[in-house]
């Protein structure tokens, strides 16, 4: 319906622009016209957006992206929503009954569990099977070396002159099995083999070398794993789906390498998709090791418009771990981004009762989450971030079990089953939602189209506060803008531990078994940057504008002209700060190509390693003084970028194109 609507709209919108621009042909220069003008750019404006609308609106169906911190449960709650749960007879001995225990199809436990991201898909057969997308040799190659250091350090400590970072734990254990250097008990003491075969090496480089040959990497080419026979039980079918999944994520088996994704194909015996028509998939992304953006993270909530993307955090601490991404790409200027992201908080046993009201502790669970919700919507109306409070959902996975994982004697399987459904239909009403916003964004634009169409010609008054609004943002040319972007840079670079920067050297930049990439920072730089040293003169633009609007009569047609403005207006900004953030980005990576080893800048950044102290200061200047080109292009560019790309784009808007 609301496309069809879309597109009609937009045929009349064309055929209108086609009667004004026959309307003005030859008049260029008579200023009275600039009410005409302004209409055209209005209705082009709107058939640009409702072209954007039209394809989202064309979307089949979504990815369901989890994001969140290490541990928080994300894992656990795609287990239960989707129902990828065993069931295990066990004897609860308090009562001396058997119950049923359940257990997650897929690995979870305190946090550091899921090794990369997991993508839950339809099977291409009958038969549920996994496939890994590994990580290039050469990246578990330098991992591998990382995790050396680490292990030589214990026993050498004074060999190295900085102390190196414990690898992430759910690395350190794939590597560890891997390369068959587990830890075992003998006569109650833990033997770690790694640090004995430490002991059997006299130099760190023979030690590395030792360890890649266990590692074998290059027998490690499988990337599909499916069962022998066909599964007699759907039991069975999610035990072979638990035990063969914790194996990849623990890198136990010894065909396939380090997994960068898994891949998950259920069949649907296990999970219908036929059931969630709107769904494509299910991802379980990397837990974040901290706030930072990550470029993959960036891809799903800003890249792509075909994911709902699900933060999720825990109740005690919501929203404090995702507000950072939310503070990036949730600005008053975004479009679209707002409606496909929602926060799942999981209330854990008892937090939600335990919360105090206005009165004191509330009274009931609800309640604690209703007070909850206030302060998260609070929190982000005091961080100015665009979100809609009704997309904040609350589930606790574990809420009708107790500590062994047992259905409560209170509760039933319905319980449980209401709860679950509960979530799903609010996730899909997300979809549901999206699509009845843009639907009314569709009838707003009828309306403001009629108003246009309808206008009559502006007053004197209307045409001065016109000519003045197109000298006010004229005023805003120029911008004095010097770039400190060297400097932050720098210190983003400096926030790396000594051993990771060594490694994402050794990568020529990237780090992507650890989710590091300095290009993808140095756009995120940028645009943190841009955005806050731009923000007042495009607010004073925007504050311009909408005085016009305030005073504009209510039949000229000015009003909803001058609304269109102020949203081309945020949309050219968010634009120039995002363009341009990927172009320094480009710059960056310009300056220090070629990304080999014949290029002294990295040959210098490898071999600096183990030279005596002060590894990362003298890497750091190699970098500031390879980084003059790109803080030189964001001076240089900013002023011409904001010029061509949005005040030309603005003041075009009073002139016929
Ligand atoms: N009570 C309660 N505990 C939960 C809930 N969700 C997760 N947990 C527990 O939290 C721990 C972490 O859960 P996971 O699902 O493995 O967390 P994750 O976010 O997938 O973690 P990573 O994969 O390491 O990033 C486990 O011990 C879960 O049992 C919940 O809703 N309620
Ligand atoms: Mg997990």
């Amino acid at each position: 319906m609301a496309l069809q609507q879309a597109q009609k709209l937009k045929d009349r919108i064309q055929n209108e622009i086609v009667d004004l621009e026959d309307r003005i042909r030859g008049q260029k220069n008579v200023y009275s016209l600039i009410k005409i003008r302004c209409s055209i750019s209005s209705l082009n404006s709107i058939l640009t957006r409702l072209k954007k609308i039209e394809n989202i609106l064309k979307i089949p169906n979504y990815d369901i992206v989890f994001i969140g911190k290490i541990g928080v449960g994300k894992t656990t709650a795609i287990c239960h929503l989707f129902n990828l749960i065993l069931g295990k007879e066990s004897l609860v001995s308090k009562n001396w009954k058997t119950a049923q225990k359940v257990e997650e199809a897929l690995s979870t436990g305190s946090g550091r569990t899921t090794i990369g991201e997991v993508i839950i898909q339809p099977s291409k057969t009958d038969c549920s099977y996994l496939a890994i997308e590994p990580y290039s040799n050469d990246e578990v190659k330098e991992f591998i070396i990382e995790t050396c250091h680490y292990f030589w350090h214990k026993v050498h400590p004074s060999q190295s002159d900085s102390v190196p970072e414990v690898p992430p734990a759910e690395l350190l254990r794939a590597i560890r099995n891997i390369t068959n250097l587990r830890e075992s008990r003998v006569e109650r003491k833990t033997v770690d083999q790694a640090i004995e075969l430490v002991k059997d090496h006299a130099s760190l480089n023979e030690f590395v070398e030792a360890i890649l040959n266990r590692a074998n990497l290059a027998s490690r080419g499988k990337t599909e794993l499916k069962a022998p026979l066909k599964f007699k039980t759907v039991e069975e079918e999610k035990r072979w789906l638990r035990d063969n999944f914790a194996s990849l994520n623990l890198g136990k088996l010894t065909d396939y390498s380090l997994p960068k994704k898994i891949l998950v194909y259920v069949s649907s015996n296990l999970l219908d998709f036929k059931h969630y028509p709107r769904l494509k998939s299910i991802i379980d992304t990397r837990g974040m090791d901290d706030a930072r953006d990550r470029k993959d993270l960036e891809e799903y909530i800003r890249g792509r418009d075909n994911t709902i993307c699900i933060l999720a955090e825990q109740f005690v601490t919501a929203p404090t771990n995702v507000s950072g991404l939310m503070k990036k790409y949730l600005t008053q200027e975004s479009r679209d981004i707002d409606s496909k992201l929602a926060l799942l908080v999981f209330p854990r046993k008892g937090e939600a009762e335990d919360i105090v009201g206005l009165d004191g502790k509330v009274q009931s669970r609800a309640e604690g989450i209703e007070v909850r919700s206030d302060q998260i919507v609070d929190s982000f109306a005091r961080d100015n971030i665009k979100f809609i409070p009704q997309n904040i959902l609350f589930y606790d996975a574990l809420r009708f079990y107790d500590e062994e994982h047992a259905l409560k004697l209170s509760y039933s399987e319905e319980d449980v089953e209401s709860e679950r459904r509960n979530v799903l239909e609010n996730i899909s009403h997300l979809i549901e939602m999206r699509e009845a916003t843009l639907s009314q964004e569709v009838e707003s634009y009828e309306i403001i189209f009629e108003q246009i169409k309808a206008g009559g010609v502006l007053s004197k008054e209307e045409e001065d506060l016109v000519t003045d609004l197109k000298k006010k943002i004229e005023q805003h040319r120029t911008l004095n803008f010097l770039s400190n972007f060297q400097n932050e840079y720098i210190t983003r670079l400096k926030s790396y531990h000594v051993m990771v920067f060594r490694a994402i050297n050794n990568r020529f930049g990237t780090y992507e078994l650890r989710g590091k990439d300095i290009y993808h920072d140095a756009s995120d730089v940028t645009e943190m940057l841009l955005k806050e040293r731009l923000a007042k003169d495009k607010e004073n633009i925007v504050g311009a504008i909408d005085l016009v609007e305030q005073h504009a009569s209510e039949t000229s047609g000015l009003k909803p002209v001058m609304q269109i403005l102020h949203e081309q207006v945020d949309e050219y900004f968010e634009d120039l700060v995002i363009g341009l953030s990927k172009e320094v980005a480009g710059v960056v990576e310009k300056s220090l190509s070629p990304q080999c080893y014949s290029n002294e800048f990295w040959a210098y950044t490898q071999n600096r390693w183990g030279r005596g102290s002060g590894y990362r200061d003298d890497l750091l200047s190699c970098y500031k003084a390879q980084l003059e080109d790109s803080n030189n292009f964001l001076t240089g560019s900013v002023q011409n970028a904001w010029e061509k790309e949005f005040m030309k784009k603005i003041l075009a808007f009073f002139s016929a194109h």
